[in-house]
């Protein structure tokens, strides 16, 4: 941007302010700002001004004094609460309507249909790989949506209409239309929107990858750094494994992000990733002192917290935060109704958020601003599944990996609109995020992997939600992950200590850290079954037949055949 504004210094023509901008010096300096503006950037302006008919306009200029103002103009309006227990926090309750992101109003806009989705199944069964919308059809939910909507009257003190939601991409323009949510996922337009539709689809044209991934640095007892990025479906424990503290003595674990990672090729062939993102936006349930200090530690300032509960006493609270209520103290529901522990309704909405700077996590690592990325030694895939698919296994090769990646399926979270405990197959954990026909990603995926003189980085596939007949998770998790990562960094060193299966190398009997996991058997963590994986094949058969049809690129098809034979032999 610097370096935009420096080219234009000096032939800047003299530019009038659109007229709705602010009053009085504000209006002089933002004038002056207005000058500097690149010329497409101001056309953006004048285009939104003519079309949704603000009020007022204000050209931010992300300093502190105006993160300030905007904070108490929040809270005069009513739509943010300060939360006096800690240092510059806020509550903010929406509208109970719009609490998720909305995939069934986000919808990619192309020319061809084909460019955005594979083609419809066969039975006509709803396409569960994105959504399509033809340019004239984009063209008329603008116009029923956006001219005037800033003169209308607000209903509620959030700002939003459900009913007409839409969060759109031109992805051969770069450009978003979002419209009706105030929820994340939908309106923090960097985010999915940007950091991953758009940015996946120019990562395909520029020979990169944009991924729905977090990225830790691990170090080994002895010092030696590795960097992993590690892709699960939403609020499937990214943060956590971000910004864990290893439960085995001796490691530690750095994070340069936990949800985005954009991922390039350097000069000697070794993938380098950066974080494109300056914040967390995690999910609070289930966050805790125990789970997550590090993100405990990294709430207590500068910090928005959406649908949370809250605490009498100025502090927030929710499922699982594990934290003693002081006797005398009342606690308010995310819908700010009165609640009792107890209560049948739970105080905070299971898909309620904290916002915050990612700096203030205690174990950022020295290099996550660092432009040039860190370099990727293991990717991993990952996502809750009960039964049947083990702790970890490791892909036979980068092919084979991408078959792996593809074959992702999870329980469903409260992430989005979805609803149950539902197995959802989730492809890359990108579902919700493809920028373009999901089939031609897989196809990308397979030429990175025949890059010339690319060192590409070993994939792996991680289950922490295994459970027994009980219900109960075999495998406790959290800090404890960290034996799974030992056992991944001991892969990427070239170690001799993994055991072949149908499904992928696990770790042979004594190459994975159990020591003092009592009721942890090897047995349970790594079941290799043939009637579930015959099961798991058959129905990922259907899945591609039915959602990626002819876009599957053959070689995936290739490795599920090759999955089918070596199960059959079991
Ligand atoms: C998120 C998601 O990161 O939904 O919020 O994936
Ligand atoms: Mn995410």
């Amino acid at each position: 941007m610097q370096k935009v504004i420096g080219r234009l210094g000096g032939c800047v023509p003299r530019v009038p302010p659109p007229a709705a901008f602010q009053r009085g010096g504000s209006r002089r300096k933002a004038g002056k700002r207005w000058g500097l503006c690149p010329p497409p950037a101001r056309q953006f302006v004048e285009e939104g001004v003519r079309l949704c008919r603000p009020r007022a306009l204000r050209l931010c200029d992300g300093s502190p004094a105006e993160g300030a103002a905007l904070l108490s103009q929040l809270q005069a309006e009513g739509v943010l609460h300060p939360l006096p227990k800690y240092d510059n926090c806020w509550l903010a309750r929406t509208d109970p309507r719009d609490v998720a992101r909305v995939e069934s109003r986000t919808v990619l806009v192309t020319e061809r249909e084909r460019d955005a989705i594979p083609p419809k199944p066969p039975g006509g069964g709803p396409q569960q790989l994105g959504n399509w919308m033809s340019p004239p059809a984009f063209e008329q939910a603008v116009q029923e949506r956006f001219p005037g909507c800033m003169e209308e009257p607000l209903v509620s003190q959030w700002p939003c209409d459900p009913a007409r939601t839409l969060v759109a991409h031109l992805p051969d323009q770069r450009r978003i239309v979002s419209f009706g949510s105030g929820y994340g996922g939908n309106s923090l337009l960097g985010k999915k929107c940007f950091a991953l539709r758009i940015a996946s689809r120019l990562a395909r044209d520029e020979g990169w990858l944009a991924e729905h991934m977090l990225i830790l640095g691990v170090t080994d007892p002895a010092g030696k750094k590795r960097y992993v990025a590690a892709a699960f479906p939403s609020a499937c424990g990214k943060t956590n494994l971000a910004m864990m503290t290893p439960a085995l003595p001796g490691w530690r674990v750095h994070c340069v992000g936990d949800d985005i990672a954009w991922m390039k090729f350097d000069a000697e062939g070794r993938l380098r990733a950066i974080n494109p993102e300056s914040g967390f936006f995690g999910v609070a349930p289930g966050t805790s002192m125990r789970t997550n200090p590090n993100a405990m530690l990294t709430v207590r300032a500068n910090t928005i917290f959406t649908n949370v509960g809250c605490t009498s006493d100025g502090g927030v609270y929710w499922e699982g935060i594990d934290q003693p209520v002081r006797p005398g103290t009342t606690l308010t529901s995310w819908l700010g109704q009165p609640w009792t522990p107890g209560d049948p309704q739970p105080c905070a909405h299971p898909n309620s958020r904290f916002c915050a700077p990612a700096n203030q996590c205690p174990i950022m690592d020295p290099a996550w601003e660092d432009p040039e990325g860190v370099p990727i030694d293991a990717i991993i895939f990952g996502g809750r599944r009960p039964e049947g698919v083990p702790l970890v296994y490791e892909a036979f090769n980068w092919r084979h990996g991408v078959f792996v990646g593809s074959a992702m399926r999870s329980e469903a979270t409260a992430a989005a609109e979805h609803t149950g405990r539902r197995l959802m197959h989730d492809p890359f954990a990108m579902r919700p995020f493809f920028g373009y026909n999901a089939g031609q990603y897989l196809a990308h995926w397979l030429a990175v992997g025949e890059r010339e003189g690319a060192r590409l980085p070993r994939i792996f596939h991680v289950n922490w939600f295994l459970r027994d007949g009980a219900g109960r998770f075999v495998w406790p998790g959290f800090g404890h992950n960290a034996r799974v990562l030992a056992w991944i960094c001991s892969r990427v060193a070239g170690e001799d200590n993994a055991k072949t299966t149908p499904v992928g190398l696990v770790p042979r009997e004594d190459a994975l850290d159990l020591d003092g996991l009592p009721g942890v058997s090897y047995a349970d963590l790594f079941p290799v079954s043939r009637p579930f994986w015959e099961k798991e094949a058959r129905e990922l058969r259907r899945y591609y037949e039915e959602n990626f049809g002819e876009d599957l690129p053959k070689e995936v098809m290739g490795e599920l055949s090759a999955l089918e034979e070596r199960v059959k032999k079991m």
